[in-house]
């Protein structure tokens, strides 16, 4: 039997058409536009049986005993003692001391919604996302300059700048679009401080010193300005805050940060030449943007480039996508006046987006730990392992020890699952109907449809978030037996059902595409303009125009130590086989042993009497990790790379034991996991 659904075992959402035999799984395709010699392989579709039918999946319920091990439970016990204990905590405390993490599974999902409508019902507005080191923060960013998080669209752009992206291994569909272009002549610009394949294959590529993404974008301004390269009509019609925006990029002319971002200052301007007379031309923004000390102004800046070259919501450039019409599930009137989210440092971050629940992911820890700005004594973790991928894990693990009680919702026992009161045994993506947020962002519109039967007695987010939800006695708003129910009712709005879904596995569109809306009704933004300055921003505190008062100091986290660490180090290459710390329990999917290493540039390599398979430590303020050293040339020599993902396979690589979580950007409380300083010291020769 065909099945046509959404793939979400990672955050690209790929569509797929699922053959089964008998209920069980057999085999995959990720559906593509494209001919068989131009489509990706995805190899962790291709384990997606390995990964269902895994030994090792939680398939009961586990409450933990008292000699710290676990035992099996039914779903009505297990369930039980997490509402008893839900609303004993409400009674000694309040109900926002009950907070609700979310992770990257769910986070283009519909429990994204329930989960918020549970807790606000129940009386907290504390469900924290992990969008301020996630993509989140880019699209506030975005959404700050002109109303939205733009979508590229490389099939028809004549140049493509991709920035800190790397579709290859992270969105083979989104990729294989940029590829599709490349055939027809497009022109390829990326900035990575790594050598990617996209990187090696571009018309130029801008090896840019690691989180100095900001002052490329303002060089860039500079010079798109100074050389008129701008869109004057539509700058003089459709912006606020130009001439603050030209004052603030005069500070950065290309020659003058050229050799401080490690870039060649005439491969800067030919790269401007390009993607400034190129049209249309789009920009590929990534999570290489994300993670960083400065996130929020770079991304920014790099928006602004978009506006100034006219490229916005034409075909070919950024499309402002069209939100599919839906009925906002949150409830969030229900939260007692005067209580407010553990985020409440971050005010236009928390309510940038009617859809969203809150995202800094670090004031959980210090509500925590710090009780700032007031306890958080329950932690219910659906679909994320903080444990490995939060910053600086050491303080999320006493963390998670100091709680009164833990409850981990998930398909495997990874380490944070280790430390719950109660785990609740997840179904995978393909074992789980629901309305996925992508699909809600921009048409079509299509449904992740259940392909098999939950394993064992695992359980979708959705059930066990509406089961719960009614023993809080929240039968009222969650009247749904099915998920069906629940997402007709979410899209009732938009006129589309579960059932107009099931008979369109290529999706339906809510609206036809149109571009250059604004014309009709303006720009999403306080001023219905695109906003190089932002009034907002300066009322609450913050720099109305990016880089205004000059760049940061110390933009990379350790760097006033940089004379004790000295390297550079950031945060390793996503790899097709794994999603962030996930499937290294998948045999088939950990083939090569090499894939945790730290690259290290052949000239550090000599300097520090390094080669290949030697063991080195990796040493920050923080803590220290052990991995194999791999000479490379993907990176410039002063930094290296270090594998990210492997805290779960081993503790030893645990990358966020040693990144910072104590500086924080101001508007979006981003961390930077992804630079920081470190040194490096040989442990053991690979002979020995
Ligand atoms: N140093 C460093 N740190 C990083 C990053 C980095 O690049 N470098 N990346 C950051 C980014 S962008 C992100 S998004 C975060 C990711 O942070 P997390 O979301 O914590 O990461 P994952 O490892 O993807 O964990 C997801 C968990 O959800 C479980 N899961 C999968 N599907 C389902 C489901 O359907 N239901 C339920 N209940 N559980 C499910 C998986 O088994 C897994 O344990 O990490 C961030 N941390
Ligand atoms: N296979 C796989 N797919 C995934 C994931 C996964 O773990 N595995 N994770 C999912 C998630 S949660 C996310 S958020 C997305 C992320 O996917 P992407 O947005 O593609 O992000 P990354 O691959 O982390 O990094 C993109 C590029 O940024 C570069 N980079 C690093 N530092 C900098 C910098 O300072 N400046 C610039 N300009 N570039 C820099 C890196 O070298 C890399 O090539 O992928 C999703 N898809
Ligand atoms: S890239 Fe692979 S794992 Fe990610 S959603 Fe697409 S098919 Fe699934
Ligand atoms: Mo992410």
């Amino acid at each position: 039997m065909k099945t046509h659904s959404i793939c979400r075992l990672c955050s690209a959402c790929c569509p797929i058409e699922v053959e089964t035999e008998q209920g069980k799984w057999i085999s995959a395709r990720r559906k593509s536009p494209f001919p068989a010699e131009y489509q990706l392989v995805c190899p962790k579709l291709a384990a997606a049986a390995d990964i269902i039918y895994s030994p090792l999946r939680l398939t009961k319920p586990l409450i933990k005993d008292g000699n710290r091990g676990f035992r099996e439970a039914s779903w009505d016990q297990a369930l039980d003692v997490v509402a008893q204990r839900l609303l004993f905590c409400k009674e000694e405390y309040g109900a926002q001391s009950v907070c609700w993490l979310r992770g990257m599974a769910a986070d283009w999902g519909a429990p994204w919604d329930y989960a918020n409508r549970l807790m606000n019902a129940f009386g907290s507005p504390n469900t924290i996302g992990n969008g301020s080191i996630c993509f989140v923060g880019r699209d506030f960013a975005h959404t700050t300059v002109y109303g939205a998080m733009t979508m590229p669209q490389a099939m028809q752009a004549q140049c493509i700048l991709i920035w800190g992206k790397n579709d290859r291994d992270t969105a083979p569909g989104a990729a294989e679009a940029i590829l599709h272009a490349r055939r027809n002549g497009a022109k390829l610009i990326v900035v990575d401080p790594v050598k990617t394949g996209f990187a090696e294959a571009a018309d130029i590529w801008l090896q840019i010193k690691p989180a100095h993404d900001g002052l490329l974008a303002m060089a860039m301004i500079h010079e798109i300005i100074t050389h008129d390269f701008y869109d004057k009509d539509f700058v003089k019609e459709w912006t606020v805050g130009f001439e603050a925006l030209k004052q603030s990029a005069a500070q950065f002319p290309i020659e003058k940060v050229a050799a401080d971002i490690w870039l060649d200052p005439e491969l800067i301007r030919k790269a401007v030449r390009l993607y400034a007379s190129s049209k249309p031309a789009c920009i590929v923004d990534g999570n290489g943007l994300d993670m960083q000390l400065e996130s929020f102004d770079a991304t920014r800046a790099v928006a602004m480039l978009r506006v100034l070259t006219g490229n916005l919501d034409v075909s070919g450039g950024d499309f402002i996508p069209q939100t599919v019409p839906n009925r906002n599930l949150q409830l969030r009137n229900r939260i007692p006046e005067g209580v407010k989210p553990i985020t409440a440092d971050y005010p236009l971050f928390n309510g940038f987006h009617p859809n969203w629940g809150h995202q800094v992911q670090s004031c959980v820890i210090d509500a925590i730990l710090d009780e700032k700005p007031y306890p958080i004594k329950t932690l219910i973790i659906q679909s994320g392992n903080p444990l490995v991928t939060f910053m600086d894990t050491d303080r999320v693990g006493k963390a998670l020890e100091k709680l009164d009680f833990l409850v981990v919702n998930d398909l495997f026992m990874t380490r944070t699952a280790a430390m719950a009161d109660v785990i609740l045994p997840a179904a995978s993506c393909f074992e789980n109907t629901q309305l996925d947020r992508a699909f809600l962002r921009n048409s079509p519109v299509r449904i992740q449809e259940q392909v098999i039967a939950p394993i064992g007695e695992s359980r979708p987010n959705w059930q066990i978030t509406f089961d719960l939800a009614r023993r809080l006695g929240l039968e009222r708003e969650f009247p749904w037996q099915t998920a069906e129910e629940a997402i007709d009712y979410q899209l009732e709005p938009a006129g589309i059902t579960v059932a107009m879904l099931r008979e369109k596995p290529d999706g339906i569109i809510a609206e036809p595409v149109q571009y250059q809306k604004y014309h009709n009704h303006g720009f999403q933004t306080p001023s219905g303009k695109v906003e190089l300055y932002s009034e907002q921003l300066k009322n609450h505190g913050y720099d109305p125009v990016p880089y205004i008062n000059g760049p940061l100091q110390a933009p990379i986290s350790f760097m006033d130590e940089a004379d004790r660490y000295p390297l550079l180090g950031i945060s390793g290459a996503r790899n097709n086989r794994f999603t962030n710390s996930q499937y290294r329990v998948i045999p088939t999917l950990l083939q090569k042993e090499t894939d945790y290493a730290v690259d290290i540039h052949p000239t550090d390599a000599v300097k520090y009497g390094i080669v290949s398979g030697d063991w080195i430590k990796v040493e920050t303020p923080r803590g220290a990790i052990r991995m194999q050293a791999r000479i490379s040339d993907v990176i410039h020599s002063g930094v290296i790379r270090i594998a990210w993902g492997w805290g779960d396979h081993n503790p030893d690589y645990s990358l966020n034991r040693i990144t910072d979580d104590d500086r924080r950007n101001p508007v979006i409380g981003t961390s930077s996991g992804r630079n920081f300083m470190c040194r490096i010291e040989k442990v053991l020769c690979k002979a020995d």
